[in-house]
């Protein structure tokens, strides 16, 4: 019996261990100001989540008397850009949980003037408006419920004069987007809305508006929506389910989706409509406020 009682406790001891130690793994870090930097600021929960091992978590808890909460958003502009390594989940919806839908247009948590760099694995990017970009040269990272270059009411292009494309380089198995109601992304307002470019196999790029407003029914262009020049190496990418509209922006030619790459699939339901000069396969770009870019090869049909 006293022999059992020990097995017993040590047993209940090493499953005390354990959960101990997956709590300090998977730790969860809290925004509390839109502070550049510092204590309780964005940067500085990004980079402790990324700097210890494990399931991080950033949540959003800041008071709507913090001096950048206007018009039902929280502001912040990151003195350094937002290096995220592995399976760190960002999620801008904490905040909505715990102030309310102060913005019923979109994300209550607005991102300007720094982008984010995915260069790590398994990474989660939700219900944010992100005025910048972002990199993404790591795997299995998904990027869901954002404003990507637009306002925070998806109404019109953010103008930050930077640009803010998304571009996915060398990661494979990362999804934009996603089939469930809310997690597509709108993608807007930029010269590329997404390049992707010599990455890898297995992306899906799933249920956003690219070009248009947060409603899918007006114009912010890109000029190009999604330039896909993926490379040998990105094989079985998968497009479906978006709104590819209204881009061609800067009172010139452009497109909704070039693809330019092997073995991917175009597949269910992808809306390409209303783009300028379908036409034209890459056509020449034109003078466009974000950026000037240079020409690729002009090939017309
Ligand atoms: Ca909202």
């Amino acid at each position: 019996m006293k022999v059992a009682s020990s097995k017993y406790f040590g047993a209940l001891l090493g499953a005390l261990f354990s959960l101990a130690a997956t709590r300090a793994d998977a730790a969860t870090f809290t925004v509390t100001n839109t502070n550049g930097s510092g204590t309780g600021s964005l940067v500085a929960a990004v980079t402790n989540a990324s700097n210890i091992a494990g399931a991080d978590t950033v949540v959003f808890n800041i008071p709507t008397t913090d001096p950048n909460f206007r018009g039902g958003v929280f502001t912040i502009i990151p003195s350094a850009g937002l290096f995220l390594g592995s399976s760190t989940s960002i999620d801008g919806a904490t905040q909505t949980l715990v102030s309310g839908d102060t913005n019923p247009s979109g994300p209550e948590i607005l991102v300007r003037n720094m982008g984010f760099d995915l260069s790590g694995n398994d990474n989660l990017l939700a219900n944010l408006v992100i005025t910048t970009g972002m990199r993404i040269t790591g795997n299995r990272n998904k990027l869901q419920g954002c404003y990507i270059g637009t306002n925070a009411a998806g109404s019109a292009d953010f103008d930050s004069g930077a640009d803010s494309e998304i571009l996915i380089t060398r990661g494979g198995d990362n999804i934009i987007g996603g089939l469930t109601p809310g997690q597509g992304n709108v993608i807007s307002g930029s010269f590329y809305g997404m390049r992707m470019s010599e990455c890898g196999a297995n992306n899906q790029v799933l249920g956003n508006k690219i070009g248009t407003d947060a409603t899918g029914t007006r114009a912010i262009p890109n000029q190009y929506g999604i330039y896909f020049d993926g490379g040998t190496n990105a094989v079985n990418t998968t497009f479906a389910n978006n709104v590819i509209s209204g881009n061609g922006g800067g009172g010139s030619t452009g497109n909704g989706l070039t693809v330019s790459a092997p073995q991917n699939q175009v597949t269910r339901s992808v809306f390409i409509t209303g783009n300028k000069d379908s036409r034209c396969r890459p056509c020449p770009n034109a003078p466009h406020p974000h950026r000037r870019a240079p020409a690729p090869a002009c090939a017309k049909r």
